[in-house]
């Protein structure tokens, strides 16, 4: 057993997931459909099997493509197999009367492409009685809004995996709430952490074994107030030209103040803001990395400034899929990027600037780049850290180029 199978999950559901787990790399769909028939003689709920076998045996299928052990071709194979089993498992949760009045819009956030957790929600209510339109991927903040109008559900669920989907989803709350009596929403999947719930008026639904209850419960007592709150509206940067089209109304005007316009990224501003407020907040420990691009200026004098800008916005990309969702990333000058984790040590520190130095060897090739990175804790107060934090990132320049150093305190 690989040491992937033996993390895909814990507790009591370990075999059943590393069996799907095996299942699905071995391309069968049958063997897969062999494991769930076996868990559902054993009495297990349908939608425990959902997100206690099938879920983590797709975030095994996740670990085996970041290894490089199996393709995205195989993640496409295994997520249609999945589809197949939940076909199979719909009639065995179809418990409940229909409650037509009680209608559920379920979409994905605009640029996001994970569905098959949104499908599961969808199964599961349908199942309970609610009646469903399942909107599938990438649902621009502006068509939701117009299927609302025209549908009118009393809940609407949404998710995002890809953090940099998290504006489009809260774009597309924003949006929402513009409606005369806006729906309650309920949020999903993997970008959307404990961070971004408690900034918003919304329930996020960790399994979707929990998503009935959780509708009844939003049905019965919406979360009061906004949505999104306004300085969290004022701060999130907007889509790019391209995909914001028609977001043009309302908080939108007052966003520059706090983005980036070329990578999406929160600027300069909104990272001395996020400090101050951490240093506020005694309780919490924060790292900050600071980010240079190595030879950025070479790239624009060599290739033009619209490969210098085509390599921000790859640099911008690739941080932010190397990064939690809950960790804050600003452009905050030419090529220099500066990130803050909440909670982590100077080594996990390190370690994120490793991870984020690869994928940008990886990822950012026309042309190639690499960056340096200093990091520090933060310390007591916004100049003391920033000082800490160049020191490091000088060291590591010095170093000539792609280093990474870590200031301790005490320095
Ligand atoms: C299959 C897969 C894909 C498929 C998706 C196919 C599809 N139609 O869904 C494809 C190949 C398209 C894909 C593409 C990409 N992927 Co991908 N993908 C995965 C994988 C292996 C499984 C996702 C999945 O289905 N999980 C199972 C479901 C059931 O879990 P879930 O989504 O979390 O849903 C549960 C809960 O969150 C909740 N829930 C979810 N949504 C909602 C909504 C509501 C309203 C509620 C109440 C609850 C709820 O209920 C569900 C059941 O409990 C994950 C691995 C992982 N750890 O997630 C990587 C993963 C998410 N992908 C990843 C990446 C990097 C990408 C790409 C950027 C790169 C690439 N491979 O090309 C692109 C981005 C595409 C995009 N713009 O969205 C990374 C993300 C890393 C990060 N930090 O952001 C992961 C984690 C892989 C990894 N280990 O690195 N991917």
């Amino acid at each position: 057993m690989s040491g992937v199978q033996r993390r895909a999950s814990d507790g009591e559901w370990t075999t059943e997931a590393d069996r799907f787990l095996d299942a699905l790399r071995a391309g069968s769909a049958t063997a897969a459909e062999a494991v769930v028939a076996q868990a559902l003689r054993a009495d297990i709920d349908p939608a425990a099997i959902h997100s206690r076998v099938i879920e983590p045996a797709m975030n095994g299928i996740g670990e085996l493509w970041q290894l490089g052990e199996i393709t995205v071709a195989d993640e496409h194979l295994a997520t249609a197999i999945c589809h197949e089993v939940l076909a199979r498992l719909f009639p065995r949760l179809m418990q409940a009367q229909p409650r037509a009045a009680e209608r559920v819009i379920l979409a994905a956030a605009e640029g996001e492409h994970h569905v098959l957790g949104l499908r599961m929600v969808a199964d599961v209510l349908e199942g309970a009685g609610f009646d469903v339109l399942y909107l599938g991927a990438d649902v621009a903040g502006d068509e939701l809004l117009s299927e609302c109008g025209r549908f009118r559900p009393a809940v609407v669920g949404l998710t995002a995996t890809i953090a940099l989907n998290v504006p489009g989803l809260i774009w597309a709350l924003i949006r929402l709430q513009t409606m005369v009596r806006p729906p309650a929403v309920l949020l999903g999947g993997g970008a959307v952490g404990p961070a971004l719930d408690r900034g918003l008026g919304v329930t996020r639904i960790a399994h979707s074994d929990g998503v009935v209850a959780a509708v009844e419960r939003v049905l019965q007592a919406p979360p009061p107030g906004p949505i999104v709150p306004d300085d969290l509206a004022r701060r999130i940067p907007p889509l790019p030209a391209s995909r914001a089209g028609a977001a043009e109304a309302g908080p939108q005007t007052e966003l520059p103040a706090y983005h980036d316009s070329l990578t999406g990224l929160w600027n300069q501003r909104a990272y001395g803001d996020r400090l101050s407020g951490i240093l506020a907040g005694q309780a919490h420990s924060a790292v900050v990395l600071w980010i240079d691009v190595d030879g950025f200026k070479a790239v624009n004098d060599r290739y033009g400034d619209s490969a210098g800008d085509r390599t921000l916005a790859a640099v911008a990309r690739s941080i932010v899929l190397a990064v939690r969702p809950s960790d804050f990333v600003a452009r905050v000058g030419g090529g220099q990027f500066a990130i803050m984790l909440p909670g982590a040590t100077g080594d996990e520190g390190v370690a994120v600037a490793g991870r984020i130095q690869q994928a940008i060897r990886d990822e950012v090739t026309d042309p190639p780049s690499m960056v340096s990175v200093g990091v520090a804790p933060v310390l007591g107060s916004s100049p003391a850290t920033s000082l800490a934090v160049d020191h490091a990132l000088h060291d590591a320049k010095e170093s000539g180029g792609n280093g990474v150093v870590l200031i301790k305190p005490g320095r």
